[in-house]
């Protein structure tokens, strides 16, 4: 296979673009392929400072890289869920993650759960009713709002994440399937600020995740190959099968699929005469954040009864 543009030898074949690239075009093809999305969904500027959200693994790390190969001003947040035991994913990805940053110069943020919570996820989590048994539902919310913290307090215009289109498909697939109508009139590259709540951006959206990890691996950007081990058995990535079995029949289905919703979203085809009334927001009388609760967020009563339960139990704190 040949590259289309100078007939060396391709390093990629994207079947869905009929389009076959070598190392060098398609390190400048994937920067392109950004900016035309951040220009078409007006997601950001040169003069805005970009909060980029990293995990240290290869989405949000190759994000980094490319906004700052296309010039923008954008610091890296990374989030220290306590996530270890066997596996060091927490230790390992946050090594990741201020490696590629010190390499680069680049101003990154790390903010411990532990540290300042008093416990990580998973031990947080075992003292909470909060999704039945797995962390991930505390490690949401906990994750949403320290990102919203620290674009705020930091004075960033956007918080950018490194969603590929397999993650947003693979989204729009489980909410299609349960028609969940409240998620799907949300979903989209762009959620614009509200009441307190930072404006969030995904420039990646219409790369496929074989494009962003071939991205990773030729940049040579070091990320961590592993998932999180409260990962397995996850829905989305079983939707992230049936996608690419779905796929491999017909190259280019998640892509259209995706983008065919946006497309009539745009169009008003969808949702019309059926906007869902918005809950009104206001201050948490603890940590001022947004919420609809009538007195403390989600977070904060969170937070607090884990930390009633730590001092009551025998659990140790975390160190
Ligand atoms: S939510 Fe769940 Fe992820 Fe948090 S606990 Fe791991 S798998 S990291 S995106
Ligand atoms: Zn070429
Ligand atoms: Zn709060």
């Amino acid at each position: 296979m040949k590259c289309r543009k100078c007939g060396e030898k391709a390093v990629i074949n994207m079947r869905q673009h009929k389009l076959a690239l070598c190392g060098d075009h398609f390190l400048e093809w994937i920067p392109q392929q950004t900016q035309r999305s951040i220009e078409k969904y007006r997601m950001f500027g040169p003069q805005d400072r970009i909060l980029v959200a990293v995990s240290g693994g290869k989405d949000s790390l190759a994000l980094w890289d490319v906004l700052q190969r296309l010039g923008y001003q954008a610091d890296g947040l990374y989030i220290g869920l306590g996530i270890d035991g066997g596996s060091r994913y927490s230790a390992e990805s946050q090594r990741l993650s201020e490696k590629f940053a010190q390499e680069r110069g680049l101003k990154l943020i790390v903010v411990d759960v532990a540290q300042s919570e008093g416990a990580g996820i998973p031990q947080g989590a075992a003292l909470t009713r909060r999704g039945q048994g797995k962390p991930c539902s505390l490690c949401g919310l906990t994750k949403r709002h320290i990102m919203n913290r620290v674009a705020r307090q930091g004075g960033y215009d956007v918080l950018a994440t490194g969603h590929n289109l397999d993650d947003e498909a693979a989204v729009l697939f489980g909410n299609t399937l349960n028609w969940a109508v409240g998620y799907l009139a949300r979903q989209g590259p762009v959620l614009e600020e509200r009441h307190g709540l930072a404006r969030k951006v995904k420039p990646f959206h219409r790369l496929y995740e074989r494009e962003t990890a071939a991205y990773a691996l030729l940049r040579g950007i070091e990320y961590i190959y592993d998932e999180c081990p409260f990962a397995e058995g996850a829905t989305s990535i079983t939707y992230k099968d049936y996608l690419n079995q779905m796929e491999a029949q017909r190259p280019g289905l998640k892509l259209s699929f995706y983008l065919s919703f946006l497309r009539a979203k745009e169009e008003g085809l969808l949702f019309a005469g059926s906007q869902q009334p918005q809950p009104s927001l206001h201050a948490c009388e603890s940590c001022c954040q947004p919420t609809s609760a009538p007195d403390r967020c989600a977070y904060c009563r969170t937070w607090g009864q884990i930390r009633e339960r730590m001092a009551t139990s025998a659990v140790p704190p975390a160190e």
